[in-house]
């Protein structure tokens, strides 16, 4: 299969359920897509994606860009690895950067629908419209971004738990996806097993940000990286409702490499307020993100601790 497409995607919901959309576009016009790879930013992203091997033709949703891409669509805040590539860079009918939309997800069904006249069946803006509020923290309430009960959510969910993380699952829901509405496909057992244990560990991170999570000033900290936890934006805010920053440390694994992860992120109750654009912010140690919420990876965390120091601080003055 000469022309089949891979589609290389973010290894998260918004990326999954972009390829989703992509699929059926691609089924719908008579193209075959023959794989999907999850990528993701790690200490090394910005050296290795200029010279990945990647099998051709492709397309990259919800990641940073790449020329040889066939069709491209993001909505990062910085999705260009070099300098000249954003330069040259121009929306043309298969390379969209929106910077503005809430989630890839959205993007791709807004586009196309629009620009191809092609009709989604109707699951899918259910589809868009909640992972819109998801990757793009446009929950009603505090109450509402910690709720996990709608079929997406749970989706969502069970994407956390370890054996979540793995690409096949990510293979199986994109097929589902473009398929089924959301409801269907939380129903089956893989994704309810899945969430069920996700939802246990959520609970126990829950406990834990309430005994642990300090008030510095405007921003609520935590160092999460020794209770082998991970970083839960929202429990920030579910504990302090009026912190307007959150800065969170989590341990990850590369392989078998240890790093740390900063996630500085802001209250999605109070986004008149935040002044700063963290996307931005971050850009200095290699971290990428939005206005509202952005993302470091460490190697050590001496460094975690010494950078997320560094942005309480500057939060609290600044921002
Ligand atoms: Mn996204």
């Amino acid at each position: 299969m000469p022309d089949a497409y891979t589609i290389y995607f973010h290894d998260d919901l918004d990326g999954t359920t972009s390829s989703a959309a992509f699929l059926r576009f691609f089924r719908e016009r008579g193209k075959t897509v023959k794989d999907f790879v999850p990528v993701n930013y790690g200490p090394t992203f910005k050296s290795d994606w200029p010279d990945k091997k990647f099998s051709r033709p492709f397309v990259v949703v919800d990641f940073a860009y790449h020329p040889r891409a066939e069709w491209w669509f993001d909505h990062h805040q910085n999705p260009f690895v070099r300098e000249e590539w954003k330069t040259g860079f121009k929306n043309d009918e298969k390379h969209f950067w929106d910077n503005k939309a809430p989630s890839c997800c959205g993007q791709v069904y807004g586009y196309l629908s629009k620009k191809f006249d092609f009709k989604f069946p109707p699951h899918f803006k259910e589809l868009a419209d909640e992972v819109d509020i998801m990757d793009g923290g446009l929950y009603k309430s505090i109450e509402d971004s910690l709720s996990r009960e709608t079929p997406v959510r749970r989706i969502a969910l069970s994407l956390e738990c370890p054996d979540g993380a793995n690409a096949d699952y990510k293979r199986f829901l994109i097929q589902e996806l473009s398929e089924k509405p959301a409801g269907k496909v939380a129903e089956s057992g893989e994704v309810r097993r899945r969430f069920k244990s996700a939802k246990a560990e959520l609970d126990r991170t829950c406990v834990h940000y309430k005994k642990n999570l300090e008030k510095r000033g405007r921003v609520a900290y935590i160092d999460n990286s020794l209770a082998g936890i991970e970083t839960m934006s929202f429990a920030n805010y579910d504990v302090y409702p009026d912190a307007l920053y959150n800065v969170n440390i989590d341990k990850f694994y590369h392989g078998r490499v240890a790093g740390y992860h900063l996630s500085i992120g802001s209250n999605i109750m109070k986004r008149e307020e935040v002044k700063v654009n963290l996307g931005d912010l971050v850009e200095k140690y290699n971290g990428g993100g939005h206005k509202y919420v952005a993302g470091i990876d460490l190697g050590t965390r001496e460094e975690a601790l010494r950078v997320a120091e560094y942005f309480v601080n500057y939060l609290n003055k600044n921002g």
